[in-house]
């Protein structure tokens, strides 16, 4: 399938970079768009084998400023709820594939974008960046994740604010709050995602994988369980070459050459 509205470029150290390419309407997602970023996540991601991805948004405005408002506008009531829902399944791929996603936020993330965000593992923002939730400004609510993701970032009091209110924030108060990991100056926003998206690269991708797993399974379920997956899949680390290697390397005080295996 040939891309539209979305461009994949695979980097060196197995890095892929996703940019979101509408820069006319703020990279604003529309159903196609969703249909190539789940085409890429469900079908190419899994032949790539990354070690990590960057994603971002084309132009020097926006990261994304959420769904497209003209065509939601236009959906009947079949449509949206399909539309919602093909979008959550979009998210929950993103948020799950092996590689440690990367959200570099060059700009406004509102709405659907700002999900998008919440969505990746980590997230770089531009000092430029501008997130929120502006749905009920239109008479809906952040409806792709962002009640539920949010909430376990933020906390109830915050994210009610942040959604009632439809306010947005710039990055420093994003940073702040927990929203973003890191903030910089806008023309270095992906070049520090490149930086961490090369040092994770740089691991052992199999215990990198697993504790991608271990954190996001386990932020789910009770402490026990949580506890009890953590000790099951570190166990599987013991079995890989690369534990190996690792432990070797560093006792031969060299760098390690993980093989992924
Ligand atoms: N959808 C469609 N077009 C958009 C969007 C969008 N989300 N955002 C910006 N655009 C378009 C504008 O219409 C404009 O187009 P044109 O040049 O043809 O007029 C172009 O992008 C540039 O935008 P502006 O001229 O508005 O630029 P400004 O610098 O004045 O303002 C803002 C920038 C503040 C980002 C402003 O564009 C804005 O408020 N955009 C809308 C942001 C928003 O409301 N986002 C949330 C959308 S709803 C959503 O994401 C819901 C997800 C879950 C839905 C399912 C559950 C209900």
């Amino acid at each position: 399938m040939g891309y539209e509205f979305i461009l994949y470029d695979r980097q060196p150290d197995d890095i892929g970079v996703i940019t979101i390419n509408r820069p006319k309407v703020l990279n604003a997602l529309n159903w196609q768009t969703l249909r190539e970023l789940r085409e890429f996540f469900e079908y190419l991601l899994p032949k790539e084998n990354l070690k990590s991805l960057i994603i971002t948004g084309a132009g020097d405005r926006a990261f994304v400023a959420g769904a497209d408002i003209l065509e939601m506008y236009n959906m009947k009531d079949r449509e949206f709820q399909e539309y919602v829902d093909f979008a959550h399944k979009v998210y929950e791929l993103i948020e799950s594939v092996p590689s440690p996603c990367i959200a570099a936020i060059n700009g406004y993330a509102l709405g659907g974008g700002c999900e998008l965000a919440l969505s990746c593992d980590i997230r770089v923002a531009s000092e430029k960046a501008k997130l929120g939730f502006p749905e009920v400004k239109l008479g809906i609510f952040p409806g792709w994740g962002g009640t539920q993701r949010v909430t376990r970032i933020l906390g109830l009091g915050r994210t009610k604010e942040l959604v009632f209110t439809g306010e947005m924030i710039d990055a420093n108060e994003a940073f702040r709050v927990g929203l973003v990991e890191k903030v910089v100056p806008h023309e270095s926003v992906m070049e520090e995602a490149r930086r961490i998206a090369h040092t994770i690269a740089n691991r052992g991708p199999i215990g990198v994988r697993l504790a991608k797993i271990a954190i996001n399974a386990g932020s789910e379920m009770d402490l026990k369980k949580a506890l009890l997956l953590e000790k099951t899949l570190v166990s599987l680390c013991f079995d890989s070459e690369d534990r190996i290697e690792g432990m070797k390397a560093f006792l031969d005080k060299r760098e390690p050459t993980f093989k992924g295996k």
